[in-house]
């Protein structure tokens, strides 16, 4: 199921997209699912926190966090078989332990991430994590679609600086070589990126 061409990105750049992965009637299904929860009250975790009649839309829609602790749905998807074949193919047969779930909402107008190494975060030992990334709309870089820099697989965790949180909710980054190519990782739903680090 899956391709040389993913897995020689995975390999030589640090991150593969498993185009159509989840079908129209699971990322639809999902989308009501967890925008309904969103809009039904607040959450461990939620960075923010809701504010139904805030103007900032991030405090409408926070990203949430760690769903699977307390949603059976969000558990279901991080043991997804198909997400499971592919990250233990891209392991090379290890098996990965699973250990964090998150969703983020992007209203119109909101603030995004600034560049980040999810090591930073998770400090996942032996070893490093990685991310497995679906898309439940069509994203680009006009509606705030995900980043990615070749290659930065490789790098160490690096020492994170202070972010600019007019667009950023989150207040560090870190610092990218001049040469670091920042590729937009275009996708429709169902599609699902996987990255390393
Ligand atoms: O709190 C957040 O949303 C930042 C954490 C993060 O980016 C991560 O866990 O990968």
């Amino acid at each position: 199921m899956i391709d040389d061409g993913a897995r020689r990105s995975f390999e030589d750049q640090g991150y593969a997209v498993a185009r159509g992965l989840f079908d129209p009637e699971e990322t639809a299904f999902l989308t009501d699912h967890f925008t309904r929860l969103r809009e039904a009250g607040a959450y461990p975790g939620d960075v923010v926190g809701v504010e139904p009649t805030s103007n900032d839309p991030l405090k409408k829609y926070p990203r949430m966090i760690h769903m699977h602790r307390w949603d059976a749905v969000a558990l279901d998807w991080l043991l997804e078989p198909r997400l499971a074949h592919w990250l233990t193919s891209l392991l090379g047969g290890t098996e990965p332990f699973a250990v964090q779930t998150m969703l983020y909402f992007k209203p119109p107008g909101a603030r995004g991430q600034a560049v980040h190494q999810d090591q930073y975060y998770l400090r996942v030992k032996p070893g490093t994590c990685i991310a497995a990334w679906m898309a439940l709309d069509p994203c680009d870089r006009e509606n705030g679609c995900l980043e990615v820099v070749s290659g930065s697989h490789e790098w160490p965790v690096l020492c994170t600086i202070g972010a600019d949180t007019s667009e950023s909710f989150t207040d560090i980054t870190v610092p990218l070589p001049e040469d670091a190519e920042l590729v937009p990782a275009l996708m429709d739903p169902g599609d699902v990126l996987f990255f390393k680090r």
